[in-house]
């Protein structure tokens, strides 16, 4: 048996539970296997591969709070550190029902290697809890990020480990954590990401994800003579990521047909109105269905996945893991689509990539198209370091950079070990040989 199955066969026994996990390193080590067979001695002796796919530590916590009605409730909060060869732990913190520690390493595990991607010196790591902010309070939001922070302070901080945003951590629980670490700690540190812009936050963070992802796919639609131009583009989600991919799909031209939530979704073939869902999302903090009753000709469907039964030229997964099945790959197939970038963390299922990859559809992975949101984290932490802020125009500016130069080093990772095109297996190797190279040089 070669070393990429035996730690395959190992890590699946040990992590029998984690399915999310599973799915990732899977992929991942897969697509390596090119690479460790060119240089099996050294990285078996160095059990690179093994260490790679452990966490350096996994932190679980209760996190007891009081609701409106005086009741105490407790939640589970978690952060995996993953991998810090080539910087601090750096990742976000999903507040959703479903999150579990499967989950966590999932996403800790595909931070490691799209945060090299981004060139910036940044390492792996993931946090949450299964809290559920939707129909809280703003007192409650307050009195859980408190009890959360309350232990999680003790693991993180500017040189060590910076938390950020995720699904259901927007700028308000941001705002609430750094207030409490700073109270805690009496420390004024850049220790999480995604900061208001009063108190440190960087301008164009809130954009970087939605925008990084397009910036992202026109290169690829760029290298294969194409662009956004009159593109008919469906995105999936209508949070920070679906907004701001949005936001710039239509700028570069795209007409965007559809926007969904975890209940349904919105189509609109006129083109969204990206006004109404702003004062939907951001300031109601409502349901997408409300897009529909507000503006006239466009269409509301219950169920999240028939999104993908809409014929279009570009889709866009900005919602969640696995929200793409192979059925609904094969629907997007049979409809036409020329390009899928994700936008989301691992929103494909692996037999949905393979239809994807098969079929000869421009495919976009999720820790390279969506890696603009950590590297707009990174030049928050930057500036933070710096006591200094950039422009909007600046930072924007920067970013494109970092997602044209991703694009070019996973499109020639993948050329160089005879995989053209396949930028799943780019991204996995590029992202894989910077921490590899730093892991080695820094002995066990
Ligand atoms: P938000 O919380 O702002 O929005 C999440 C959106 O996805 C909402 O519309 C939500 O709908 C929908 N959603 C969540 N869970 C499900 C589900 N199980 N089925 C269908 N829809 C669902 O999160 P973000 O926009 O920040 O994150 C979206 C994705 O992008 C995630 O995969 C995240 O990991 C990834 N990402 C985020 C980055 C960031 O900077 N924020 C950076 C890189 C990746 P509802 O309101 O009904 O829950
Ligand atoms: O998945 C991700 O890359 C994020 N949620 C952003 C992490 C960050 O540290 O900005």
């Amino acid at each position: 048996m070669g070393y990429v199955d035996e730690v395959l066969a190992k890590v699946k026994e040990k992590n029998a539970s984690e399915p999310e996990f599973l799915q990732a390193v899977e992929e991942v080590l897969e697509s390596l296997r090119p690479v460790i067979e060119a240089n099996e001695e050294l990285y078996k002796k160095n059990a690179i591969l093994e260490r790679i796919t452990e966490p350096d530590r996994q932190i679980m916590f209760r996190v007891p709070w009081v609701d409106d009605n005086g009741q105490v409730q407790v939640n589970r909060g978690f952060r995996v550190q993953f991998n810090n060869a080539i910087g601090p732990y750096k990742g976000g913190l999903r507040l959703h029902p479903s999150v579990n520690l499967s989950i966590i390493k999932f996403l800790g595990f595909e931070q490691v290697f799209k945060n090299s991607l981004t060139t910036l010196p940044i390492g792996g790591g993931k946090g949450g809890s299964d809290f559920d902010p939707k129909g809280k309070s703003d007192r409650e939001i307050m009195a859980f990020c408190q009890s959360f922070m309350t232990e999680l302070y003790k693991y993180i901080g500017a040189d060590t480990d910076v938390p950020a945003g995720d699904i259901g951590t927007g700028a308000r629980e941001i705002g609430f954590l750094f207030g409490q670490y700073k109270r805690i700690r009496g420390l004024y540190e850049g220790v999480l990401t995604g900061k208001g812009l009063t108190y440190g936050g960087s301008l164009a963070r809130t954009q970087a994800t939605g925008y990084g992802l397009c910036y992202f796919t026109n290169e690829l639609l760029r290298e294969h003579g194409m662009s956004f131009d009159g593109m008919t583009t469906v995105i999936s989600g209508s949070g920070n990521v679906a907004i701001y991919a949005c936001e710039k799909a239509q700028t570069l031209g795209a007409k965007v047909v559809a926007l969904s939530d975890s209940n349904g979704y919105i189509y609109d073939r006129d083109g969204i109105k990206l006004d109404v869902v702003k004062q939907i999302k951001e300031v109601e903090r409502g349901r997408i269905s409300e897009y529909a009753k507000r503006v006239p000709g466009s269409v509301y469907t219950e169920g999240c996945s028939g999104i993908w039964s809409i014929k279009c030229d570009i889709a866009l997964p900005c919602a969640t893991q696995n929200e793409i099945c192979a059925e609904s790959a094969a629907l997007l197939v049979k409809n036409g689509v020329k390009a899928v970038c994700e936008g989301a963390n691992m929103p494909s299922t692996p037999e949905a990539i393979e239809t994807f990859l098969k079929s000869g559809v421009f495919f976009g992975p999720a820790k390279a198209a969506n890696a603009g949101g950590v590297a707009t984290s990174g030049l928050e932490m930057s500036q933070n370091s710096l006591r200094l802020s950039w422009t909007f125009e600046e930072v924007d500016e920067k970013l494109c950079g970092i997602m044209k130069n991703i694009y070019k080093n996973a499109s020639e990772a993948a050329k160089e070990f005879g995989m053209e095109g396949n930028l799943v297996a780019g991204a996995n190797i590029a992202g894989f040989m910077k921490v590899a190279d730093a892991m080695l040089w820094q002995g066990i």
